[in-house]
């Protein structure tokens, strides 16, 4: 045993086959599907005893016109890379192999031919990288070959550099902090890295490295989520403010953070601005987000654009086209969903309606709506509202039922400005969760638009009213799971879409037999999101409590204090103050939206009970998403030193193509995801812990996307912390 380990190490350099080779290929064995492998849309893929099989069609001019790849593959510059592939083809033709970037410059790794024909035959090439990038592409291009044919491929490795896949992960100092700092009059707490089990001492520096107070850390243990010992700091004794303070441990020292009573204000503006640079049918201009951003209008029914003027439903599912142009896209895709658009216009009214109950006079936009009589934040939600309203089923047995989604027959590809998206869109079956969707918002803009528009605010009404009823009459319509070139926003339980949408409307009419649907109250396990909004029925209610007995009034206090106790122990009890704190100690997609609406939620119960630990907790959840975590991540583009800038979008793709921009300040990545649910985070993020399942990569759309209703939480919370720093 000893003297093989001694052999080992004083034995010859280990030979070639001895280092660890890298594969660099997901599923290239087809074992049982083809996922991430992607095609042409003219080359139509599917797995056949275990082989990639593709039908190559006639009649196409370019070598790329029929292609089968796999994206997002990491090269370094100076090393081979050796690709290995076995293929048959249908008749003799000659396909390329080829290596190279993606994006814009395109350089080439290899680009080989290969001869096939009936039998299998194995390829191996071998060629140097002279890039270093996490953007190369495998393709095969099978495209200008004449008639139609089979390819099938199989076992394909692609094997080289030195830099293990996800690289070496480097988080930065180990004092974690709220990047954008802290407020005047809130908590001052950040989190330090070490496996140290004694208390540690700590310095609080200004920006001429001055100590302006010290004091010693409290050791914690292991945090969970993360995966390392931690300890935590206070250092809220100190009450000064300026700019570029760092906390130092040792010789550790903190991202730099400010200190101050304004520090929110532009967050706040600028997490607002996401929805006015993702709206769909106007152009995006320059003096309103700056040249970088500046847009043509998307899907205005303008060519190569296929919608969304006159959309037609899905082939065999109704026999009408609508027009409903407008909206926001929901994401990094140019989709649009009722559900998921209609949860992040509630939520802007939402802040709005709390701002105007504190006193609180908003901020401006920079919108094309900015002047007239009606405050900005509504201008913006009814952008959306309208859309929504478009998407109502207008005559016919479904009349008053809405089209759960409209978007693109395949996914596209990145990047692609909506303007340029070329492929045919279609109107997605109703759903009763659509419909109760718009039952719920039409009925919150009934109430919040009657001071501004009552002619709108009287059709949002109509709308709701109309949709209350048409669900009422289809009670069990469930959106499919799966589907391809749009999200799913599947759910097959909709008694708490019912009971949202009796909520709203009942806040709206009085009516009691509104209140009498109502059956969900709010949850501290569940909190609310797109798929459960059963514990929205509360806050609704919490926006407007006169209309409720005072008995019921302090029984629903109650319940949502109770709630905010569950995420105040959540924050104490975890290393970095965080309310999240799932069950199965796994991180969801989209988990910083669970953050800041568990911090929505807090804010609110603080709201109605005035205790300062609901604030606090609050506030924490923003150190948490600014720096204060993990991985020493700010999620938020724009805002600290570590902060997001890749994120999965079509337009803000700076990474995948120099000309375009990163995105908007103010983004907010969806975050860590424990379920690697993309290729680049399979790739990258093996065995991660919980809350470091993250990667600042365009491709990872599962841990790094922006999405209206995650950038409408992170609105409504620093929203709340402006008002909160200056009250
Ligand atoms: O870009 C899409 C993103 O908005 C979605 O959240 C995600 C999951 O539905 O899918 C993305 O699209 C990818 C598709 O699922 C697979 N092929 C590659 C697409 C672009 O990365
Ligand atoms: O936010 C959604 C998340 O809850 C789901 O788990 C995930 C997979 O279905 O989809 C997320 O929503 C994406 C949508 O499907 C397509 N547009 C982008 C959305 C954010 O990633």
């Amino acid at each position: 045993m000893l003297t093989a380990l001694v052999l080992s190490l004083v034995g010859p350099p280990a030979a070639q086959a001895a280092d660890p080779e890298y594969e660099r290929i997901l599923n290239g064995t087809f074992d049982t599907d083809k996922s991430p492998w992607w095609s042409s849309g003219s080359t139509p893929t599917a797995v056949e005893g275990g082989r990639l099989c593709a039908q190559v069609p006639a009649g196409t001019v370019n070598v790329w016109d029929a292609m089968i790849g796999q994206d997002d593959i990491p090269v370094e510059a100076g090393q081979d890379y050796r690709l290995r592939f076995t293929a048959t083809a249908s008749r003799d033709v000659t396909v390329r192999a080829v290596v190279q970037l993606a994006g814009t410059p395109q350089t080439t790794v290899l680009n080989q031919p290969a001869a096939l024909g009936a039998s299998p035959k194995a390829f191996e090439f071998t060629a140097p990288s002279t890039v270093t990038s996490d953007h190369a592409q495998v393709s095969f291009q099978a495209g200008g070959n004449g008639a139609a044919f089979t390819l099938c491929l199989d076992d394909i490795s692609l094997v080289g550099g030195v830099v293990p896949p996800g690289g070496v992960r480097d988080f930065g100092s180990p004092v974690r902090v709220n990047q954008l700092g802290y407020l005047g009059n809130g908590p001052r707490r950040a989190t330090y890295v070490t496996d140290a089990v004694e208390p540690q001492p700590w310095r609080l520096l200004d920006a001429t490295d001055r100590v302006v107070s010290t004091g010693v850390s409290t050791p914690y243990g292991l945090d969970a989520a993360a995966g390392t010992r931690v300890q935590r700091i206070d250092f809220g004794r100190y009450r000064g403010s300026g700019q570029g303070f760092r906390l130092a441990v040792g010789d550790h020292l903190s991202e730099p953070f400010d200190l101050g009573n304004d520090l929110y204000r532009p967050l706040r503006r600028d997490a607002l601005a996401y929805f006015y640079n993702n709206r769909s049918g106007i152009p995006i201009e320059a003096r309103y987000v700056g040249e970088a951003y500046a847009r043509p209008a998307g899907h205005s029914g303008v060519a190569p654009n296929q919608g969304d003027t006159s959309v037609p439903c899905l082939p065999g599912t109704c026999g009408y086209s609508l027009d409903v142009r407008g909206g926001w896209y929901d994401a990094g895709d140019h989709g649009k969903y009722v559900v998921n658009g209609a949860l992040a216009a509630w939520q802007l009214l939402d802040l709005y309606e709390r701002s105007a109950q504190h006193r609180d006079r908003g901020v401006d936009l920079r919108i094309p709506e900015a002047g007239n009589r009606t405050p900005d934040v509504l201008d913006e939600a009814r952008w959306e509202i309208d859309f929504l309203l478009r998407m109502q089923v207008p005559s016919g047995a479904l009349a008053g039922m809405v089209h759960h989604k409209i978007h693109d027959v395949a996914w596209t590809g990145l990047p692609l400005l909506p303007s340029a998206d070329p492929q045919p869109r279609y109107l997605y079956p109703p759903s009763t969760a659509a419909t109760l969707n718009v039952a719920a918002v039409g009925a919150r803009c009934a109430r919040v638009y009657a001071a501004w528009d009552k002619a709108f605010a009287a059709r949002c009404l109509s709308a709701a009213e109309k949709a209350w009823k048409a669900a009422a009459a289809h009670p069990a319509v469930y959106a499919p799971d799966g589907g391809v070139g749009g999200g799913a926003y599947d759910d097959t339980k909709v008694s708490d879409e019912f009971s949202w949408a009796a909520a709203e409307l009942f806040v709206a009419t009085g009516k009691a037999s509104y209140r009498r649907s109502i059956t969900t109250v709010l949850k501290a396990a569940d909190g609310f999101s797109w798929q459960e909004t059963g514990g929205l029925a509360d806050l609704a209610l919490a926006r407007a409590p006169w209309r409720l007995p005072l008995v019921d009034q302090w029984k629903l206090r109650q319940r949502i204090a109770a709630v905010a106790d569950v995420y105040v122990a959540a924050a104490r009890g975890q290393g970095y103050a965080n309310p999240y704190q799932p069950a199965d100690g796994k991180y969801v997609w989209g988990s910083n939206s669970a953050v800041a609406n568990s911090a929505l939620i807090l804010a609110v119960a603080y709201d109605l009970t005035r205790n300062n630990a609901y604030r606090s907790a609050a506030l924490e959840s923003l150190d948490y998403l600014l720096g204060r975590n993990a991985i020493n991540q700010s999620y938020v583009t724009g805002y600290g030193e570590r902060a997001s800038q890749n994120q999965h979008h079509r337009f803000w793709a700076k990474s995948l193509d120099p000309a375009l921009p990163s995105p908007y300040p103010g983004s907010l990545a969806g975050g860590p995801n424990s379920g690697l649910q993309d290729p680049v985070a399979q790739r990258n993020l093996q065995g991660c812990a919980p809350a470091t399942c993250y990667t600042d990569h365009i491709g990872s759309y599962s841990t790094n996307e922006v999405a209206v209703n995650w950038n409408s939480a992170l609105a409504w919370i620093t929203a709340f912390a402006d008002a909160e720093g200056r009250s």
